[in-house]
């Protein structure tokens, strides 16, 4: 999964495709190279940051996805969002999945998604955004992270969302500290567990910077490939990434020697 995030502020490359044609652009040179989804996200989410207001996402996201639709026809799509108006939007301009990293926090969202016969990542989160990295605790935080996906699997197949469109991720980094991500990696093969495909993402987060010793987040990358070949390896079915070539062709080769296993 190729990140095409289109917000000044955003951590990584924050600025660069503020513009939704450079975005749009941005997003087909992931496809190039190799990316199998897009993630367009209008909300920067890194830990201190603000929410924008429905209508800021909209104007930046909208445009992005009808762009990518129209120059990408066959390209899965997915509006990172948490909120059901935008996912709404979205998905009648074109996008296949809403990535919620509230995992269905908005009441109408599983709604949405339902009625549009989406696909849908549930993410673990704890706080929010602005304060989310202040002193997040857990007892357990494998068990109690599965806890949660767990319920929220449940939940959103209430709501009429078909379980093989579901899709669950850790939330690496979403009120948590090094401890409890690496935690988290360490078992990420359990979360194969409930049966539906494990999206991670890792790329480029500060954990990467304070464990390879790389402060800028572009020194991140060869961090960011070690943990997605890690995930890969023990089941993770996609990676939400920054770089697509470099982890496209490391993970050809995890999923070559996976695959040779008989
Ligand atoms: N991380 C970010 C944003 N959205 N969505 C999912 N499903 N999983 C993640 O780990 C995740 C996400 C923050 O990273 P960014 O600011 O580089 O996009």
């Amino acid at each position: 999964m190729g990140i095409v995030n289109v917000t000044p502020d955003s951590f990584s490359d924050g600025g660069m495709f503020d513009d939704a044609e450079a975005a749009v652009k941005h997003g087909l040179q992931l496809l190039e190279e190799g990316a199998d989804v897009l993630d367009v996200g209008g909300e920067s989410t890194r830990p201190g940051s603000d929410p924008v207001d429905d209508d800021e996402e909209r104007t930046r996201v909208l445009p992005v996805i009808e762009g990518l639709r129209r120059e990408a026809p066959e390209a899965l799509l997915s509006v990172d969002t948490r909120k059901a108006a935008v996912a709404r939007e979205a998905l009648a301009a074109g996008a296949d999945v809403v990535n919620d990293i509230g995992a269905g926090a908005d009441p109408d969202m599983f709604g949405v998604v339902a009625s549009a016969r989406a696909g849908m990542v549930l993410m673990h989160m704890r706080g929010e955004p602005k304060t989310m990295q202040a002193d997040p605790h857990y007892d357990d935080v494998v068990t109690e992270v599965r806890g949660f996906l767990d319920d929220r699997l449940e939940a959103a197949v209430a709501a009429g969302i078909g379980r093989d469109r579901l899709c669950i991720d850790p939330g690496i980094g979403f009120g948590k500290n090094l401890e409890h991500n690496l935690a988290l990696l360490r078992s990420i093969g359990s979360l194969r567990e409930f049966g539906v495909p494990v999206l991670v993402g890792v790329s480029r987060k500060g954990f990467i910077g304070e464990l390879s010793g790389a402060d800028d987040s572009a020194g991140r990358l060869e961090g960011s490939v070690a943990a997605a070949v890690w995930c890969a390896s023990q089941g993770a079915e996609m990676v939400r990434v920054h770089d697509v070539r470099a982890t496209v062709r490391a993970l050809r080769v995890v999923d070559a020697i996976v695959r040779s296993r008989t």
